[in-house]
């Protein structure tokens, strides 16, 4: 089984954020095309969908055997039926249970928080006081958030025992309260640095701080502050230098472009390759094995 995968710009599209999720935080990568839309705007993509009808939004993965999923929840379902060796959900039936009901809830609720915060993986915003609608949705969030590990019995990192659909659901909500600053409270506090920290949402964001482009609709008129993951090692991109790697570390290829870290230099076959890893070089294993 294959699939083509349509997501939006890297650093905005939230659904597309826990689609790309559930593919390459379950081992199907190798199984996934993915082609990225750049719309200007939400109301500007529809046309640019328009070979895929009835597909109207994003994320929308198309099986090799023409099925048309063009919903975040159709994808984890037909997921996790298509692949029953690998654990979308829990075996537990009390967990699963419990990561189902919390995974269409995100699905289906928190409009304030997903209409009037724009996620945004480029940066986090000074704190603001957020209005009733918004307050009582960061309300509901704590509170299933701690029911989840309550019931499940799971500890940190993720809500019911292993990474599953539900954690690649709530992955772009993390990243919004890591956004906006409300990672504070004692359970969505763990659950948010657990997300920022996870290497594949890391490299999601290296990839898009190397290549989309800034959209005036999805950023605050908010001061802003530096993002509240991990500290990325100090990689630059450098123009001169003789690169440790023979490689590229991704393709095989031939070495075209440089990036220096702690004074060693190392090679990769475009400015793609190594400015993804120059955002974040511990997010990439291929690199790090060179080190
Ligand atoms: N129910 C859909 C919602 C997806 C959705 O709203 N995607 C947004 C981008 S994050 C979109 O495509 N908006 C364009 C539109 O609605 O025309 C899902 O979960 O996949």
């Amino acid at each position: 089984m294959t699939y083509q995968l349509y997501l939006g710009n890297r650093l905005y599209f939230s659904w597309s954020i826990a689609a790309y999720l559930m593919f390459n935080r379950f081992g199907l990568e190798d199984q996934v095309k993915t082609t990225i839309f750049r719309p200007q705007s939400e109301a500007a993509l529809r046309p640019m969908m328009a070979d895929l009808a009835p597909a109207r939004t994003l994320p929308t993965a198309i099986t090799s055997d023409g099925a048309v999923l063009n919903d975040s929840m159709a994808i984890a379902e037909e997921l996790a039926s298509r692949h029953p060796d690998i654990a979308f959900w829990p075996t537990d039936p009390l967990a699963r249970g419990t990561a189902r009901a919390l995974a269409n809830e995100m699905h289906s609720s928190f409009g304030g928080l997903r209409s009037d915060w724009a996620v945004n993986l480029r940066t986090a915003y000074a704190t603001v006081t957020p209005p009733d609608n918004i307050a009582a949705e960061l309300d509901r969030i704590e509170e299933i958030w701690t029911h989840a590990r309550k019931v499940t019995g799971a500890t940190a990192p993720w809500l019911c025992g292993d990474y599953c659909i539900v954690d690649a659901i709530f992955a772009p909500m993390a990243t919004r309260l890591a956004t906006y600053g409300f990672d504070t409270r004692p359970t969505t506090k763990a659950y948010v640095a657990a997300h920022l920290a996870d290497p594949a949402l890391r490299r999601w964001r290296a990839m898009g701080l190397a290549n989309e482009p800034t959209l005036p609709a999805f950023e605050a008129d908010l001061p802003q502050l530096p993002w509240r993951g991990p500290t990325p090692m100090n990689a630059v991109a450098v123009d001169l230098g003789t690169p440790e790697n023979d490689a590229c570390p991704y393709s095989g290829d031939e070495i075209t472009h440089l990036l220096s870290l702690d004074g060693r230099i190392f090679g990769f076959c475009n400015a793609f390759c190594r400015d993804k890893t120059v955002n974040d070089p511990a997010a990439w294993p291929n690199f790090m094995a060179l080190l």
